[in-house]
């Protein structure tokens, strides 16, 4: 049996519950600045997270909401200016510590690392984001801890195509079956087992209703000793909340 080497973690809503209170909220304070009367509350914000990428996000706001929208400049450079501004004001909503992580996610990547374990980052968000929440959360060293973050535009098609996830295994030296990826959505669940990976989902509010059918097991969060996670599909034995001899069981599992 292959031996689990590395953990991959994707970042928005597995890492941090992030997507409704923080880049939802960047988007909208992006676009006030532009002057857009533009405003995407909960729901629709759950519909437009079908799309991965904020600037693919964006787009497909515009192609298919807004069809008579009419950019005041070449419609690829509007976009990448509103996703520069988007970035801007989310890194301003980490900095103000106002996005912490989920719980277990601190004390896992802590006990994973001293077990051994080689760390990655696979996601679909701009680097600098996933550098500050790291820093904001567990410490300027702790990106240093990950031996790879694969992030945003570093591959041609982001997730659910398996690209970044490929590239991580490539850059971390090592095969899919050596891996375990933790996950939250039905479309990074489809990218990481199209590059052949095993994957843990938590679930949040906005895909707790996907189906993650193909999952090792689907959690609603990692847990922790005082609050267990609940299992809402798959076996976790007698385990209460993830730790590193879970992971090993988890990934042992045919
Ligand atoms: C989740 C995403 C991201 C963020 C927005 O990525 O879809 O696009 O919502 O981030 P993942 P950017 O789950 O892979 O971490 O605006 O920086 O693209």
């Amino acid at each position: 049996m292959t031996e689990l080497r590395g953990l991959i973690f994707d970042v928005d809503g597995t890492l941090a519950d992030n997507e409704q209170d923080g880049h939802r909220v960047a988007f909208n304070l992006a676009f006030a600045d532009a002057g857009l009367d533009w405003s995407w509350d909960e729901e629709l914000y759950d519909r437009l997270l079908a799309v991965f990428g904020g600037k693919e996000r964006i787009r497909y706001f515009i192609e298919d909401f807004l069809p008579e929208f009419d950019p005041p400049t070449e419609l690829d450079a509007f976009i990448r200016r509103l996703h520069a501004r988007k970035t801007e004001r989310y890194v301003e909503l980490l900095r103000s510590g106002s996005i912490p992580l989920r719980p277990g996610v601190g004390r896992l990547i802590r006990e994973a690392r001293q077990a051994g374990l080689i760390l990655a980052i696979a996601s679909t968000t701009t680097f600098e984001n996933v550098t500050v929440l790291l820093a904001q959360t567990l410490g300027e060293q702790s990106i240093g801890w990950f031996d790879v973050l694969a992030c945003g535009d570093i591959v041609a098609n982001k997730k659910p195509a398996p690209d970044i996830y490929v590239y991580a295994l490539e850059q971390l030296g090592l095969v899919a079956a050596e891996c375990l990826v933790v996950e939250d959505t039905e479309l990074g669940l489809a990218s990481a087992r199209a590059a052949g990976l095993k994957t843990l989902i938590t679930v949040n509010r906005s895909t707790r209703s996907q189906d993650f059918t193909g999952a090792a097991i689907v959690l609603d969060c990692l847990g922790e000793p005082d609050t267990p996670f609940t299992v809402l599909s798959g076996d976790a034995g007698a385990a209460e909340w993830v730790d590193v001899a879970f992971l090993k069981w988890i990934h042992s599992q045919a």
